[in-house]
């Protein structure tokens, strides 16, 4: 396993409940390395164009006006295996059927309100962390 980066999300449902310190402590201690983070909102443009591989299905358009609803959290996570182990972290997507001690488990809202997001693949971590940091922004 090497060392990897992912790009991780704090949505608006967890940072409006002031969760961001207690989410970042479960990162820190399955061994991610918070590398770079910045608090912004979204606009709906970037949520939209963030979000394009889901823009045919159903919950596009009501995921989008949740993302931009109240302040994010975006982060670089590093660390052996990050993707994976990022997502391990975060659980399911549906919080109903997350394991517990995840994230989403403790903290979901919902299938759509649920806490994080983590890139999927090698691929998709390089494209999303481009897409909200420059190179010079990520201090490992
Ligand atoms: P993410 O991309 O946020 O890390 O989550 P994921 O891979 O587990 O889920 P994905 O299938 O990529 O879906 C992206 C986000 O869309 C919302 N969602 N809503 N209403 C629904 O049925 C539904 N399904 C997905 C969630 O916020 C999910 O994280
Ligand atoms: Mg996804």
């Amino acid at each position: 396993m090497s060392v990897e980066r992912t790009l991780s999300i704090i949505k608006p449902d967890a940072t409006r409940r002031n969760l961001t310190g207690k989410i970042n402590a479960m990162f820190e201690e399955a061994g991610l390395r918070i590398v770079a983070q910045k608090r912004t909102r979204l606009t709906k443009e970037q949520a939209e164009t963030f979000y394009e591989v889901h823009k045919e299905r159903a919950f596009y358009g009501e995921l989008c006006a949740f993302m931009t609803s109240g302040p994010v959290v975006v982060q670089v996570l590093e660390g052996e295996g990050a993707i994976a182990k990022n997502r391990e972290v975060m659980g399911a997507t549906n919080p109903a059927n997350a394991d517990d001690g995840t994230v989403r488990k403790l903290y979901g809202e919902s299938v759509e309100a649920n806490s994080v997001h983590g890139s999927d693949a090698p691929e998709t971590a390089a494209q999303e962390i481009a897409y909200f940091f420059a190179g010079t922004e990520i201090v490992g």
